[in-house]
């Protein structure tokens, strides 16, 4: 392991020069006119909570925007639908999230992205400018696009990218679901470097409505300071040898402290200019009111463990399916995934640590820049702003070792639903091999590592009547509307959160080893239901879900470099229903660019 951190340090020495940061840009930008959320009638508080940073918070800092992850009281929660529209314009830019200078993929230059914040059966605009040099895509992680499987963004599968200096217009509606989401770039590995953003939709049906006072999001993510291309190179490369690059930092709604001085020992240094004063985030409480604290994992690689000291957590929530209520002290989440929890201001006015540990289980390698204990603060009002708290953390073990899921059977959905009977059973191989000349490890599902197309998008060939597809495209038709019984083996040493496009699935069953046909137990009474699972390192996941949205879905593993490495199938969902598609022309012309 020694041995492999100095190839990565010489490797990382070459890299410097070309990864060194010319200028920065502050774009002086206030959220409203980032965000040109032009929203139509009483919703035109999508983007209205307080502009004022929260306590602490440096206003140099204009590239972030806390305000809108304290969800505004005006929003009006109705079950009439409208229509909220968005622009926005995606270029790259020099920020310093943490405090050390990088060239970023940005949208409307804000980072996290701009909210976008609907009911259910609300419809759904956005036109994406892209002003980048290379095409994007943006995917919207979690929704079910019933109908409009050509708006889910998906590079390769469901649209070629949107072309430098094109732009495109993304609009559908989000009927039946609602939650806590989160939408990010779904082209190469652009996510990893900036393009995020949370997706919020509520409902009056929401089980927990009247359980809380306030809303607020927590978007986490791991973080590195050398852009995606140069480390997504370097894991498919010998020199990585499998293993995945491990982050700088991590986030917390896009805020972080880093020591700068640790720069040179990253596994890639950068050399960039860099303040070691670069604020946390600070989430303001009320004592005695009631929170609703959505956590996402936007990050690429990193489970997290997220806690707050001295407060209970009562889950409510998993990936936009109400659970009923079950409390804890910690949530792991992997990556891709969201809770919500209800958190109670009733302890003493003081500031406590919120944390999000890293759990360096899942890596194989050390970065001696990273503090895997990622933080931000609750400030209770009449405590005094600090950028630090005195509070320590629960006793109890972060981590039991391994990077697991909350436990299945911990988590009831709030609306039972018992999983259908399977009409039919697709099973899929996962694994890491080095079969390849140049001696890299790829991601297989049974003998596909996925290449994405160039210039073509699979929906578009089933939309023309193929069946058969490239040799690098794994593609499963299933027919029938009927109940799909998938089965995952994972044959490697890591946990890996696989998302299916389009759909929720219900967790059947999981366990250690390969999934063994009338013996593995099942349940099926109320299972949990959400749409990234976390497939446990040599162990098997049965998932359910029934076949009734046409379209081309992907599943995959949430983890980027895993991504890269092809871990990735389809399923061709009603064939027949997607031949007769009546896909928008524009984005069709976008693939001969
Ligand atoms: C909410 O609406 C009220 C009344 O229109 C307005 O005064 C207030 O500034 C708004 N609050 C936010 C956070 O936008
Ligand atoms: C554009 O894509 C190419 C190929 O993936 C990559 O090498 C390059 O770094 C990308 N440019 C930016 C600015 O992301
Ligand atoms: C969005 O789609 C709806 C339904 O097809 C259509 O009526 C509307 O004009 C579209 N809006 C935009 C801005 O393209
Ligand atoms: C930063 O790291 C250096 C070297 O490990 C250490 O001496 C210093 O105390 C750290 N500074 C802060 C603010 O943590
Ligand atoms: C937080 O909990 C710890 C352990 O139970 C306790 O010792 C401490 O006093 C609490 N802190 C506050 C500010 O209430
Ligand atoms: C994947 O491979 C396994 C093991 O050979 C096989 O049982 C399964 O049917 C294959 N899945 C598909 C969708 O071809
Ligand atoms: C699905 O339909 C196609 C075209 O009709 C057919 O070739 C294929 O065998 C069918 N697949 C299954 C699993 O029935
Ligand atoms: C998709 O729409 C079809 C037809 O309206 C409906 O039968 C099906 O239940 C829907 N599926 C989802 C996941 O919304
Ligand atoms: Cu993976």
């Amino acid at each position: 392991m020694a041995l492999l951190i100095r190839k990565v340090f010489l490797f990382g020495a070459i890299l410097t020069a070309a990864l060194q940061v010319t200028s920065i840009t502050l774009p002086n930008l206030n959220r409203r006119q980032a965000a040109t959320s032009v929203v139509t009638s009483s919703a035109s508080d999508s983007f209205a909570s307080a502009d004022v940073p929260s306590v602490g918070a440096t206003p140099a800092q204009s590239w972030n925007h806390p305000g809108q992850f304290h969800l505004s009281k005006n929003f009006t929660i109705t079950a009439t639908p409208n229509t909220r529209y968005y622009d926005w314009t995606i270029s790259q830019k020099t920020i310093a999230p943490d405090g050390l200078e990088r060239p970023m993929l940005l949208v409307n230059g804000m980072f996290p992205g701009p909210l976008i914040e609907a009911n259910t059966g609300d419809r759904i605009v956005v036109k994406v400018t892209n002003s980048l040099v290379n095409g994007t895509a943006i995917h919207w992680h979690g929704m079910f696009q019933n109908g409009t499987n050509w708006m889910d963004g998906s590079g390769g599968v469901t649209q070629c990218p949107i072309p430098p200096g094109q732009s495109f217009t993304y609009n559908f509606t989000v009927p039946q679901q609602w939650g806590t989401y989160w939408w990010h770039a779904h082209a190469a590995s652009q996510y990893v470097d900036g393009i995020v953003g949370p997706f919020v939709i509520h409902s009056p049906d929401e089980a927990h409505l009247k359980q809380y006072d306030e809303d607020v999001i927590v978007m986490l993510s791991d973080y590195y300071h050398t852009p995606s291309p140069t480390l997504v190179s370097w894991y498919l490369s010998p020199a990585s040898d499998g293993s995945e690059p491990v982050p700088d930092n991590g986030l917390i709604n896009g805020r972080n402290f880093f020591n700068c001085t640790l720069d040179p020992v990253s596994l890639f240094p950068t050399h960039a200019p860099c303040h070691s004063n670069a604020p946390r985030s600070v989430f303001d409480f009320q004592p005695g009111l009631r929170y609703r604290i959505r956590i996402i994992n936007a990050g690429s690689f990193a489970d997290f463990q997220f806690s707050m000291d001295n407060h209970t957590l009562s889950v409510i929530e998993a990936d936009g399916v109400d659970m009923q209520p079950v409390e804890v002290n910690r949530i792991p989440i992997h990556v891709g995934q969201r809770y919500s929890a209800i958190v109670k201001a009733n302890q003493k006015v003081d500031n406590y640590w919120i944390r999000a540990q890293m759990n360096l289980n899942c890596f194989n390698e050390e970065n001696p820049a990273l503090d895997a204990s990622v933080k931000a603060l609750v400030h209770y009002a009449g405590a005094p702003a600090s950028q630090s708290a005195s509070s320590t953390d629960w006793a109890d073990e972060a981590w039991p070792g391994r990077c697991l899921d909350l436990e299945a059977r911990m988590l009831k959905p709030f609306i039972a639903r018992d999983a259908p009977t399977a009409d039919v059973q697709v099973i899929l191989d996962m694994s890491f091999q080095k079969i390849t000349k140049k001696r890299v490890s790829l991601g297989y599902v049974n003998e596909t590592s996925w290449v994405p197309l160039k210039k073509a998008a699979t929906l578009f060939q089933a939309n023309k009547g193929k069946i058969k597809f490239a040799a690098s495209q794994f593609v499963i038709t299933l027919n029938q509307t009927q109940t799909v019984e998938l089965v995952v083996n994972n044959y490697d040493e890591g946990s890996h959160p696989f998302h299916l496009h389009g759909h929720q699935v219900y967790v059947v069953g999981e366990g250690k080893g390969r999934y063994i046909p009338g013996e593995s137990p099942l349940n099926t009474f109320n299972p949990l239901r959400r749409d990234t699972v976390t497939l446990q390192t040599f162990g098997y996941t049965v998932l359910r879900f029934v076949n009734d949205n046409p379209g081309m879905w992907p599943f995959h593993c949430h983890i980027n470099p895993h991504l890269d490495a092809g871990l990735m199938v389809q399923f061709l969902s009603l064939p027949s229903a997607v031949k007769a598609f009546k896909i928008p022309a524009e984005l069709k012309k976008m693939c001969a660019a």
